[in-house]
Protein backbone atom coordinates (compact mmCIF):
# COMPACT_ATOMS: atom_id res chain seq x y z
CA UNK A 1 0.00 0.00 0.00
CA UNK A 2 1.41 3.48 -0.88
CA UNK A 3 0.62 6.63 1.61
CA UNK A 4 1.60 10.21 0.54
CA UNK A 5 1.32 12.89 3.68
CA UNK A 6 1.16 16.22 2.93
CA UNK A 7 2.37 18.58 5.89
CA UNK A 8 4.07 21.46 6.52
CA UNK A 9 6.49 19.34 9.43
CA UNK A 10 7.68 17.01 6.62
CA UNK A 11 10.85 16.22 9.35
CA UNK A 12 8.61 15.18 12.35
CA UNK A 13 6.33 13.09 10.12
CA UNK A 14 9.61 11.00 8.66
CA UNK A 15 10.73 10.43 12.22
CA UNK A 16 8.09 9.22 13.29
CA UNK A 17 7.04 6.58 10.75
CA UNK A 18 10.74 5.16 11.04
CA UNK A 19 10.07 3.70 14.16
CA UNK A 20 8.16 0.91 15.14
CA UNK A 21 5.98 -1.81 13.04
CA UNK A 22 5.78 0.90 10.25
CA UNK A 23 8.82 1.94 10.05
CA UNK A 24 9.93 -1.60 9.63
CA UNK A 25 7.08 -2.44 7.03
CA UNK A 26 8.78 0.76 4.77
CA UNK A 27 12.57 -0.95 5.29
CA UNK A 28 11.10 -4.46 3.80
CA UNK A 29 8.75 -2.51 1.17
CA UNK A 30 5.96 -3.65 2.32
CA UNK A 31 4.37 -0.26 2.83
CA UNK A 32 5.88 2.54 0.76
CA UNK A 33 5.42 5.92 2.58
CA UNK A 34 6.09 9.53 0.77
CA UNK A 35 6.16 12.80 2.93
CA UNK A 36 5.74 15.83 0.85
CA UNK A 37 6.05 19.44 2.46
CA UNK A 38 3.81 21.65 1.59
CA UNK A 39 6.17 24.71 1.19
CA UNK A 40 8.00 22.63 -1.86
CA UNK A 41 4.54 23.47 -3.78
CA UNK A 42 4.63 27.30 -3.17
CA UNK A 43 5.70 29.55 -6.06
CA UNK A 44 6.63 32.63 -3.76
CA UNK A 45 10.12 33.99 -2.64
CA UNK A 46 9.25 32.95 0.95
CA UNK A 47 6.82 29.63 0.34
CA UNK A 48 4.05 31.01 2.29
CA UNK A 49 1.46 28.52 2.73
CA UNK A 50 -0.88 30.37 4.84
CA UNK A 51 -2.99 33.71 4.99
CA UNK A 52 -5.63 35.51 6.82
CA UNK A 53 -9.53 34.51 6.66
CA UNK A 54 -11.59 36.70 4.20
CA UNK A 55 -14.45 38.05 6.54
CA UNK A 56 -11.32 39.10 9.31
CA UNK A 57 -10.82 36.91 12.81
CA UNK A 58 -7.96 35.43 14.20
CA UNK A 59 -5.32 32.67 12.80
CA UNK A 60 -4.36 32.02 9.11
CA UNK A 61 -6.07 29.95 7.04
CA UNK A 62 -3.96 27.60 4.40
CA UNK A 63 -3.82 28.52 0.95
CA UNK A 64 -5.68 26.79 -1.46
CA UNK A 65 -3.22 26.88 -4.28
CA UNK A 66 -0.18 24.68 -2.84
CA UNK A 67 -2.51 22.09 -1.72
CA UNK A 68 -3.98 21.80 -5.45
CA UNK A 69 -0.31 21.95 -6.85
CA UNK A 70 1.03 19.13 -3.87
CA UNK A 71 -2.45 16.70 -5.41
CA UNK A 72 -1.81 17.23 -9.01
CA UNK A 73 1.55 15.99 -8.55
CA UNK A 74 1.12 13.10 -6.06
CA UNK A 75 -1.58 12.04 -8.64
CA UNK A 76 -0.07 11.62 -11.55
CA UNK A 77 2.70 9.50 -10.11
CA UNK A 78 1.98 5.70 -10.11
CA UNK A 79 -1.76 4.49 -11.26
CA UNK A 80 -4.63 4.76 -10.40
CA UNK A 81 -6.60 7.78 -8.58
CA UNK A 82 -5.60 7.92 -5.13
CA UNK A 83 -8.08 8.56 -1.80
CA UNK A 84 -7.63 11.73 -0.54
CA UNK A 85 -8.01 12.42 3.19
CA UNK A 86 -8.04 15.62 5.14
CA UNK A 87 -7.28 15.78 9.03
CA UNK A 88 -10.09 17.86 10.47
CA UNK A 89 -12.08 18.55 13.34
CA UNK A 90 -14.82 18.68 11.50
CA UNK A 91 -14.24 14.98 10.01
CA UNK A 92 -15.91 12.31 10.97
CA UNK A 93 -14.91 10.40 13.77
CA UNK A 94 -12.00 7.75 12.53
CA UNK A 95 -12.62 3.89 14.14
CA UNK A 96 -11.40 0.68 13.35
CA UNK A 97 -13.96 0.28 11.16
CA UNK A 98 -13.03 3.26 9.11
CA UNK A 99 -9.64 1.90 9.02
CA UNK A 100 -10.86 -1.04 7.46
CA UNK A 101 -12.89 0.61 4.68
CA UNK A 102 -9.38 2.87 3.64
CA UNK A 103 -7.16 -0.35 4.03
CA UNK A 104 -9.03 -1.27 0.98
CA UNK A 105 -7.53 1.58 -0.53
CA UNK A 106 -4.22 0.78 -3.08
CA UNK A 107 -3.06 4.48 -2.62
CA UNK A 108 -4.03 6.85 0.15
CA UNK A 109 -3.46 10.45 0.29
CA UNK A 110 -3.66 12.35 3.63
CA UNK A 111 -3.50 15.89 4.10
CA UNK A 112 -2.94 17.45 7.20
CA UNK A 113 -4.90 20.63 8.34
CA UNK A 114 -3.65 23.36 10.27
CA UNK A 115 -5.86 23.75 13.10
CA UNK A 116 -7.19 27.39 12.06
CA UNK A 117 -8.28 25.72 9.15
CA UNK A 118 -8.27 25.26 5.33
CA UNK A 119 -9.60 27.25 2.49
CA UNK A 120 -12.51 25.79 2.24
CA UNK A 121 -12.30 25.01 -1.97
CA UNK A 122 -9.70 22.27 -0.73
CA UNK A 123 -12.68 20.26 -0.11
CA UNK A 124 -13.64 19.98 -3.55
CA UNK A 125 -10.31 17.61 -3.87
CA UNK A 126 -10.96 15.43 -0.63
CA UNK A 127 -12.74 12.25 -0.31
CA UNK A 128 -12.79 12.14 3.44
CA UNK A 129 -12.54 14.24 6.07
CA UNK A 130 -11.95 12.53 9.10
CA UNK A 131 -11.25 13.36 12.91
CA UNK A 132 -9.46 10.83 15.42
CA UNK A 133 -11.60 12.69 18.56
CA UNK A 134 -12.70 15.62 20.34
CA UNK A 135 -9.90 17.31 21.90
CA UNK A 136 -7.78 20.25 20.57
CA UNK A 137 -4.38 20.23 18.29
CA UNK A 138 -2.60 22.26 16.72
CA UNK A 139 -2.06 20.53 13.24
CA UNK A 140 -3.08 17.08 11.40
CA UNK A 141 0.43 15.89 11.80
CA UNK A 142 -0.90 13.43 14.75
CA UNK A 143 -4.29 12.60 13.58
CA UNK A 144 -2.45 11.56 10.03
CA UNK A 145 0.04 9.39 11.95
CA UNK A 146 -2.24 7.71 13.59
CA UNK A 147 -4.17 6.70 10.30
CA UNK A 148 -1.14 5.88 8.75
CA UNK A 149 -0.62 3.31 12.14
CA UNK A 150 -4.36 2.05 12.17
CA UNK A 151 -4.60 1.24 8.79
CA UNK A 152 -0.96 -0.25 8.11
CA UNK A 153 -1.78 -2.84 10.47
CA UNK A 154 -4.36 -4.21 8.28
CA UNK A 155 -2.28 -4.69 5.29
CA UNK A 156 -1.16 -8.20 4.80
CA UNK A 157 3.04 -8.86 6.09
CA UNK A 158 2.93 -5.56 8.14
CA UNK A 159 2.58 -7.44 11.31
CA UNK A 160 4.27 -10.05 12.06
CA UNK A 161 2.08 -12.50 13.74
CA UNK A 162 -1.41 -12.57 11.74
CA UNK A 163 -3.13 -13.59 14.45
CA UNK A 164 -2.47 -10.45 16.85
CA UNK A 165 -4.04 -8.56 13.78
CA UNK A 166 -7.27 -11.03 14.13
CA UNK A 167 -7.61 -11.23 17.81
CA UNK A 168 -7.31 -7.69 18.04
CA UNK A 169 -9.96 -6.40 20.79
CA UNK A 170 -11.06 -3.57 19.03
CA UNK A 171 -11.89 -6.19 15.74
CA UNK A 172 -13.52 -8.24 18.41
CA UNK A 173 -15.06 -5.45 19.74
CA UNK A 174 -14.49 -5.90 23.38
CA UNK A 175 -11.41 -4.56 25.39
CA UNK A 176 -8.37 -6.82 26.35
CA UNK A 177 -8.04 -9.51 28.80
CA UNK A 178 -5.23 -8.55 31.64
CA UNK A 179 -1.79 -9.44 30.41
CA UNK A 180 1.13 -10.54 32.65
CA UNK A 181 4.35 -12.10 32.25
CA UNK A 182 7.40 -12.99 34.01
CA UNK A 183 7.83 -13.14 37.26
CA UNK A 184 5.17 -14.79 38.84
CA UNK A 185 5.31 -13.27 42.29
CA UNK A 186 6.58 -9.97 42.30
CA UNK A 187 8.47 -9.06 44.87
CA UNK A 188 7.37 -5.88 47.04
CA UNK A 189 8.83 -3.85 49.68
CA UNK A 190 7.00 -3.77 52.75
CA UNK A 191 4.16 -5.28 50.99
CA UNK A 192 3.03 -8.46 50.07
CA UNK A 193 3.97 -9.65 46.44
CA UNK A 194 1.81 -9.46 43.87
CA UNK A 195 1.26 -12.44 42.32
CA UNK A 196 -0.29 -14.00 38.51
CA UNK A 197 -3.48 -15.03 38.73
CA UNK A 198 -3.33 -19.07 39.51
CA UNK A 199 -5.26 -20.02 36.48
CA UNK A 200 -2.77 -18.24 34.15
CA UNK A 201 0.17 -21.04 35.39
CA UNK A 202 -2.44 -23.82 35.72
CA UNK A 203 -1.67 -24.59 32.08
CA UNK A 204 -5.87 -25.62 31.68
CA UNK A 205 -6.10 -24.04 28.64
CA UNK A 206 -10.28 -24.39 28.43
CA UNK A 207 -10.12 -22.27 32.20
CA UNK A 208 -7.57 -19.63 30.53
CA UNK A 209 -9.53 -18.80 27.99
CA UNK A 210 -12.77 -18.85 29.88
CA UNK A 211 -11.08 -16.56 32.54
CA UNK A 212 -9.75 -14.18 29.82
CA UNK A 213 -13.49 -14.32 28.37
CA UNK A 214 -14.90 -13.35 31.10
CA UNK A 215 -11.95 -10.69 32.28
CA UNK A 216 -12.70 -8.84 28.66
CA UNK A 217 -16.46 -8.98 29.52
CA UNK A 218 -15.98 -7.35 32.55
CA UNK A 219 -13.97 -4.58 32.40
CA UNK A 220 -15.67 -3.60 29.26
CA UNK A 221 -18.71 -3.92 30.82
CA UNK A 222 -17.11 -1.46 33.99
CA UNK A 223 -15.29 0.82 31.57
CA UNK A 224 -16.83 1.00 28.20
CA UNK A 225 -20.34 -0.21 28.49
CA UNK A 226 -21.14 1.20 25.27
CA UNK A 227 -19.11 -1.25 23.09
CA UNK A 228 -21.04 -4.02 24.52
CA UNK A 229 -24.07 -3.10 22.11
CA UNK A 230 -21.72 -3.61 18.89
CA UNK A 231 -19.91 -6.57 20.12
CA UNK A 232 -20.18 -9.60 18.65
CA UNK A 233 -20.05 -12.19 21.20
CA UNK A 234 -20.39 -16.10 21.31
CA UNK A 235 -22.09 -18.50 22.98
CA UNK A 236 -19.97 -18.49 26.16
CA UNK A 237 -19.42 -14.83 26.41
CA UNK A 238 -22.86 -14.37 26.34
CA UNK A 239 -23.60 -16.61 28.90
CA UNK A 240 -20.83 -14.89 30.70
CA UNK A 241 -22.30 -11.44 29.76
CA UNK A 242 -25.34 -12.82 31.70
CA UNK A 243 -24.02 -13.81 34.66
CA UNK A 244 -22.22 -10.89 35.12
CA UNK A 245 -25.16 -8.65 35.21
CA UNK A 246 -27.01 -10.91 37.07
CA UNK A 247 -24.36 -10.48 40.22
CA UNK A 248 -24.84 -7.05 39.66
CA UNK A 249 -27.92 -6.63 40.31
CA UNK A 250 -27.86 -9.09 43.44
CA UNK A 251 -25.40 -6.88 44.71
CA UNK A 252 -27.91 -3.48 44.19
C1 LIG B 1 -6.22 19.26 12.20
N1 LIG B 1 -7.58 19.37 16.11
O1 LIG B 1 -8.24 16.82 15.88
C2 LIG B 1 -8.79 15.59 16.04
N2 LIG B 1 -8.75 14.95 14.89
C3 LIG B 1 -8.21 15.78 13.98
C4 LIG B 1 -7.89 16.96 14.62
C5 LIG B 1 -7.26 18.16 14.05
C6 LIG B 1 -7.12 19.32 14.82
C7 LIG B 1 -6.52 20.44 14.25
C8 LIG B 1 -6.07 20.41 12.95
C9 LIG B 1 -6.80 18.14 12.75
Amino acid sequence: MRFDIVTIFPAMVEQALAAGIVGRAIQRGTLDVKVHDLRAFTTDRHRVVDDVPYGGGPGMVLKPEPIFRALDAIGSEGSGRPLVVLTSPQGTRFSQEAAQRLAAAQRLVLLCGRYEGVDERVRERVDEEMSIGDYVLSGGEVPALVIVDAVSRLVPGVVGDERSVAEDSFSRGLLDFPQYTRPAELAIAGSRPLKVPDVLLSGNHAEIRRWRKREAIARTFARRPDLLAGATLDQEEQELLRELLAERSREM
